[in-house]
């Protein structure tokens, strides 16, 4: 269950990279149009490899990559006939979106395509009901030449790269028309929409930067998140997200059963920043090592602070918060399972039933007797300390009621 495709690698690169700053920057600035277009004139990423992307991508255990073929600023990452604001009036001439879905076929990996509404350089772009908004002097609101516009891109988008897994709206409308999703899917009959277009709610819901509450969605559910707090797109001076913070919510998100985007925002030179690229390798090796714990039920602890999920009679204890102590007490499981294993690095571990205060021969009142539970014994806490430990605990079939 859940989306098809279940770790992806989110892409944020256009002209705005130049600013080495965020993909907005020209909102933060307050940058005139004409001002902006100059970065176009020097965009030339000739380090740009799109097998690189790939394949670090797929080390890191993700299936698809999503990538901004035009975010806000209106800049396009493919060859379009509707704007000369593309990437092949740039130095570099050449239609990167092409190019990456090549290495994505060649390299196995699905296409998503992240598309935004707000169009910052388009005279007929405004959309007075929506947000995100940078109408100049001379602009007109005229909503179906928007449509018109875009209907336009999205044929081209959705005919001359191969198969496209998702497509990703930005920004919603805020203006309902269903014709566009239908659009969309007369041009590819498979794709997932999702919920950011033009008022309808998609196939999928795209909780940004955050983890919601809950044990599993309730539809399907694709959260995306950066290597970093400032920007999507690069930033010279990036905050770097920790290990334990990306690890904990990648980890949550999956015991759901919603999938994970990952964002990373390559150089101007088309390079993915080395530290993005750190972080994406051992958040990678870190989901390889854990990723049998997803695709699973929910099951309830009493400690919330735990996640567990369960299949047939395995659970998988995560442990996104850390721990104080190195012992772990698992209330209500009181039944002795057949292995405890550490699935971060495979170890097994000790384990035993805590002893009733009256196999000692004790007597006390009932309601004050303490349960038999599952305790975990001389768990390597300071060693894991900086990323969400996940447990697999086997049990005979039967043993526990789920
Ligand atoms: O491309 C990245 C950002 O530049 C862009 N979305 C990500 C993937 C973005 N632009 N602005 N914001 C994010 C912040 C504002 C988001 C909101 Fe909404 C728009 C809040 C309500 C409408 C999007 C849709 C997030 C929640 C619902």
């Amino acid at each position: 269950m859940g989306m098809p495709h279940k770790f992806g690698m989110f892409v944020h690169w256009g002209i705005y990279s130049l600013t080495g700053y965020h993909e907005q920057a020209r909102w933060r600035f307050f940058t005139p149009r004409a001002e902006y277009r100059k970065l176009m004139n020097e965009f030339n990423p000739v380090k740009f490899d799109p097998d690189e992307w790939v394949r670090l991508a797929k080390d890191a255990g993700m299936e698809y990559i999503c990538f901004t073929t035009k975010h806000h600023d209106g800049f396009c990452m493919f060859d379009t006939k509707y704007t000369d604001f593309n990437i092949m009036n740039t130095p570099y001439h050449r239609d990167v979106l092409k190019e990456l879905s090549e290495a994505c076929a060649r390299g196995g990996l699905a296409l998503s395509l992240y598309y935004s509404n707000p169009d910052w350089d388009y005279k007929y772009g405004f959309n007075s009901h929506s947000s995100h908004q940078m109408p100049e002097k001379g602009d007109v609101e005229d909503i179906e030449k928007l449509k018109e516009f875009q209907k336009n891109q999205i044929r081209e988008l959705l005919t001359n790269y191969g198969k496209i897994y998702t497509f990703f709206w930005d920004i919603p409308m805020n203006i309902y028309d269903p014709s566009m999703n239908e659009f969309i899917r007369s041009l590819q009959p498979g794709i997932l929409i999702d919920d950011r277009g033009w008022g309808d709610k998609g196939d999928f819901s795209t909780p940004e930067r955050c983890v919601p509450d809950g044990h599993k969605f309730e539809r399907l559910t694709e959260a995306c998140q950066s290597v970093g707090e400032q920007s999507w797109g690069y930033c010279a001076d990036e905050d770097y997200f920790t290990n334990r913070y990306l690890t904990a919510s990648i980890d949550r998100i999956r015991a759901m059963d919603g999938s994970y985007l990952l964002n990373v925002g390559p150089m101007p030179d088309g390079r993915i920043p080395e530290r993005s690229a750190e972080i994406v390798r051992r958040v990678g090796k870190w989901y390889n090592s854990v990723k049998e714990a997803f695709d699973t039920e929910p099951y309830l602890l009493e400690n919330r602070s735990l996640v567990c999920t369960k299949r047939g009679s395995t659970l998988y204890v995560h442990i996104p918060d850390g721990l104080n102590s190195r012992g772990l007490t698992l209330k209500p499981i009181d039944v002795l399972p057949k292995s405890v294993t550490l699935l971060n690095d495979g170890r097994k571990l000790k384990y035993a039933i805590t002893t009733r205060p009256e196999d000692k021969g004790w007597s006390a009142p009932d309601n004050i007797l303490r349960r038999q539970t599952l305790h975990i014994f001389d768990m390597p806490a300071d060693e894991f300390a900086d990323e969400t430990m996940v447990l697999r605990i086997k049990l005979d079939e039967g043993k526990i009621e789920v």
